[in-house]
């Protein structure tokens, strides 16, 4: 398994301005007829070579006449003699029998696509590298009545009947795109219709595919999607170009989505939704996917990237588009909070282990495997830091510019950069260290006063990664304000500090009375904050710092400090943190969301994050204890949120605040008195209008030994074991259960005759949930590690992507306890040592070895 290394990137040796295929659709056995207009590129009299992957070819022609090819590994590799050429090849694929999820395969009676990265050559021989661009003319036969819809990229032209109950469509692309954005689907849908008028005033005919059963729950996604047609016009510029953009709907995705130009391929759980089986937060990860979706249309479509080096250039552009639209449709500050637990309970710990990669990965064994936080979500930082940076207006020329240079290009995350600077005058060369330097910097910040001089001393360093030391000092951003001891009202303006040395220092005039630092306010820099401030200066700044994410984050890091003392062996200092608690919830002014997100205490995972040495038992513990201080401190508070109203069919930021806060508050009521808290949670539960109150009742009873947990859980599953997406809800909420015996039960859920390896939902609803639960998981015993293990391991011979996805948890091994370490280390020996790995796998495993 050879790695591929960024330096080594070379223009195409031929281009492909026109492909044109022809399939023959059958589940079984699926001919693929595929002629490609083929011009050499540059003075070279290399022959053409072209990808593929379990393909033999049946025929292959240059201009009409049959071909001497040869194989080379998996590549066609045939001579080419003068500058242009129609290449043909035919080849047959096999639907059903693909468990990989890549190229052409059947989910549910559907036949459909998915070719990022490097899927299209599992469907025909073709360069398949991003940056060679072509024009799609796409023929499907099918049989009639099985596969009545037949749909591909940009407009249907031509449909007709044929013999034997089967029937044609042709479609056609004008925009010229890479062969990882070819989709298409056969099968037995209904369409949600609906348009949308562009700002030129074009109407654009809107379609989301899905079986008949399932179109009430497509509006929600539909919505979703015409808010961002909107905003993406209003904040970018940006206009549809396609007269008709579809969205089919599939059970079967290893992503959770993708943007094929003009036809959208979902994992069906990032479209449906109603009341009655999608949770609030199902809610809004829908409205984001849809709109990251369709936001790829201009960042990522229109200009794509060079070489799958540059994923960030639109993958964090456009996760940071996402976010954006998801703050500006409904609470910002919560989005940001949401967004910031995601990056640190998942992107830290990459940067901090075997995996950690530059957002600009220099090299890759699997390029699966680098659809990771760290280009995603670390990737979106980068872009909002280069938008607090410039401020918004630069920005936005920036993107004008990068947009204008580059459309119909396939450009790189310099390409960016350079946009970036050219439009705003802005230097951004040391800027540029964010793509290549990997890990989290450590921002040391301390402040000092005197003689009405507060003197801010900063400093940075990187923590080394897999090779990577000597690092560089980066230009990090800091939102910095000073907020009065007494009146905990700010002082003077926000001040955006650039770290750019080392060391540095920054001073503050004129401040006379004792101030507290605010610093990072809106997490405006991805970095691990140190500072010397005391308790009861985190304190003051959880009850006052008017940045709600500072002020989410002292009371956040108050916990923090007391919990990891604690598991040092200190005696639980709960002081301060019950005050700051208590606090909050009697400020009338906070509203419920951002109560409920900065009572929680910190989870399990983020706890041990920050230690050197990580002992679940001792976390656990230390983590009960808070949470039962907290609860035990005011239990009447708790008791009161549980009246706080919000019916089922209220969607409003407002009423998902209140439903969340009533939720926490419910989850504290059975901290503080199990048994009350029992018979609360199940009553919850009978009479819950809608999912997110049923699931929360639910997460509350799975920690408990009480006859109601069984009732409710059996309930649940009497009442939707027909429903995939909630199904998998029953699963992932008991493989998240702290209570004795949890680990035995997520063993015998491996084996329930509803589990699904197949099924990528399924086996991440079981999976990866554990893995997360890291009291139960790391279970001294081994068994979690052992259960993992033969799962990667089983799960590798169908679908080698979403196997390598379960390897991250085990290859935490070196943060743990030496015991544990062992058993982990052993369980990645193993799956190392196991027959016919794939190469995904083998990449993470013998990454998190090394
Ligand atoms: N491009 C793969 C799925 C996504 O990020 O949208
Ligand atoms: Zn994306």
């Amino acid at each position: 398994h050879a790695p591929v290394f960024r330096k080594d990137y070379e223009p195409p040796r031929f281009l492909i301005p026109e492909v044109e295929l022809d399939f023959d659709l059958r589940a079984a056995k699926t001919r693929v007829k595929s002629a490609l207009t083929v011009t050499r590129n540059g003075d070279h009299d290399e022959p053409l070579r072209l990808a593929g992957d379990e393909l033999r070819p049946l025929s292959v022609k240059v201009d009409g006449e049959d071909a001497r090819w040869t194989l080379d590994g998996d590549d066609l590799v045939i001579p080419i003699e003068g500058d242009r050429a129609i290449v043909e090849t035919e080849v047959e694929i096999a639907p059903d029998a693909n468990s990989q999820l890549m190229g052409l395969y059947a989910s549910g009676g559907l036949l459909c696509t998915q070719c990022e990265s490097e899927g299209f050559r599992r469907i025909t021989f073709h360069p398949d590298r991003p940056d060679v661009l072509s024009r799609y003319k796409v023929t499907m036969h099918a049989d009639k009545a099985r596969y009545p819809v037949l749909l591909a990229n940009g407009n249907e032209v031509e449909t007709g009947d044929e013999d034997d109950g089967r029937h044609y469509a042709v479609w056609e692309d004008p925009f010229p795109k890479p062969s990882y954005l070819f989709a298409l689907v056969a099968g037995d849908l209904k369409p949600n219709r609906d348009h949308f008028t562009t700002m030129s005033g074009r109407k654009v005919d809107l379609a989301i595919w899905v079986r008949e059963k399932d179109l009430p729950r497509t509006a929600h996604a539909m919505k979703a999607l015409k808010d961002s047609m909107k905003w993406d016009e209003e904040v970018y510029g940006r206009e549809y170009d396609l007269d008709l953009f579809n969205i089919v709907a599939v059970d079967d995705f290893n992503f959770g989505a993708m943007e094929n130009k003009g036809l959208n391929i979902f994992n069906s759980r990032y479209i449906l939704a109603d009341q009655e089986t999608a949770t609030d937060n199902d809610f809004d990860n829908i409205a984001g996917v849809v709109a990251h979706e369709y936001f790829h249309n201009w960042s990522g479509n229109r200009v794509t990237c060079r070489d799958w080096f540059q994923l960030s250039l639109k993958e964090g552009f456009t996760v940071f588009r996402d976010q954006c639209f998801s703050q500006d449709m409904g609470s910002e500050s919560v989005k940001r909070i949401e967004d910031v637990r995601l990056l640190r309970a998942v992107q830290f710990p990459e940067d901090n282990g075997p995996l950690a990669h530059p957002v600009r990965p220099e090299s890759y064994i699997e390029i699966s495997n680098f659809y990771t936080a760290t280009v995603y979500n670390k990737g979106a930082e980068l872009i909002r830091m280069m938008r607090t940076i410039l401020r918004e207006e630069k920005f936005r020329a920036g993107s004008d510019l990068y947009f204008e240079r580059h459309d119909g290009e396939a450009a790189t995350c310099e390409d960016f950069v350079k946009a970036m600077e050219d439009a705003s005058g802005t230097d951004l060369s040391q800027f540029r260290r964010w793509y290549e330097q990997a890990g989290t910097p450590i921002v040391k910040a301390n402040l000092a006063q005197a003689d009405g001089i507060a003197t801010l001393k900063l400093s940075q360093s990187i923590p080394d990664t897999p090779g990577q030391s000597d690092k560089q000092p980066m230009a990090i951003p800091l939102k910095v304000a000073l907020l009065s001891e007494q009146s905990g009202n700010r002082i003077g303006e926000e001040r955006l500090v650039m770290l750019t040395e080392a060391e540095q220092t920054e001073t503050f005039d004129g401040v006379d009375e004792p101030v507290l630092l605010s610093i990072n306010r809106g997490f405006s820099a991805p970095v691990r904050l140190q500072t010397d401030r005391e308790d009861r200066e985190l304190q003051l700044l959880a009850a006052s710092d008017d940045d709600p994410f500072a002020r989410y984050e002292a009371s956040q890091e108050l916990m923090m400090r007391a919990l990891t003392a604690a598991v040092g062996g200190d005696p639980l200092r709960t002081e301060a943190v019950v005050e700051a608690v208590r606090k909050t919830l009697e400020n009338e002014a906070l509203d419920p969301a951002f109560k409920a997100e900065a009572i929680v205490v910190p989870s399990e995972s983020m706890i041990g994050e920050q230690l050197e040495e990580i002992d679940p038992d001792k976390v656990h513990e230390a983590r009960i204890a808070m949470r039962k201080s907290i609860a035990d401190a005011m239990p009447e508070l708790f008791t009161d949120l549980l009246d706080l109203e919000a019916s089922g069919d209220d969607l409003s930021p407002d009423a998902k605040g209140r439903r969340k806060l009533r939720n926490v508050a419910l989850a504290m009521t059975a901290t503080h008195d199990p048994k009350t808290g029992a018979a609360k949670a199940k009553s919850h539960y009978d009479k819950a209008d809608n999912m997110t109150d049923r699931v929360a009742a639910l997460g509350v009873l799975s920690h408990l030994d009480a006859p109601e947990r069984e009732a409710a859980f059996d309930h649940f599953y009497d009442r939707y074991r027909n429903d995939t997406l909630v199904l998998d809800k029953w699963f992932s909420l008991q493989a998240m259960s702290q209570r004795e015996g949890a680990l035995e039960a997520v063993e015998a859920l491996s084996c329930h005759p509803d589990f699904n390896l197949k099924n990528p939902n399924r086996l991440r609803a079981l999976m990866l949930g554990f893995a997360s639960n890291q009291f139960v998981f790391h279970h001294a015993s081994g068994r979690g590690y052992k259960l993992l293990a033969d799962m990667i391991i089983a799960a590798d011979k169908l679908n080698p992507q979403v196997a390598a996805r379960m390897v991250p948890p085990l290859g935490r091994w070196r943060r743990f306890e030496p015991k544990r370490r062992e058993l982990m280390k052993g369980a990645l020996e193993r799956i190392a040592a196991a027959d016919g790995l794939s190469k995904d796998v083998f990449e993470q495993v013998s990454k998190s070895l090394g």
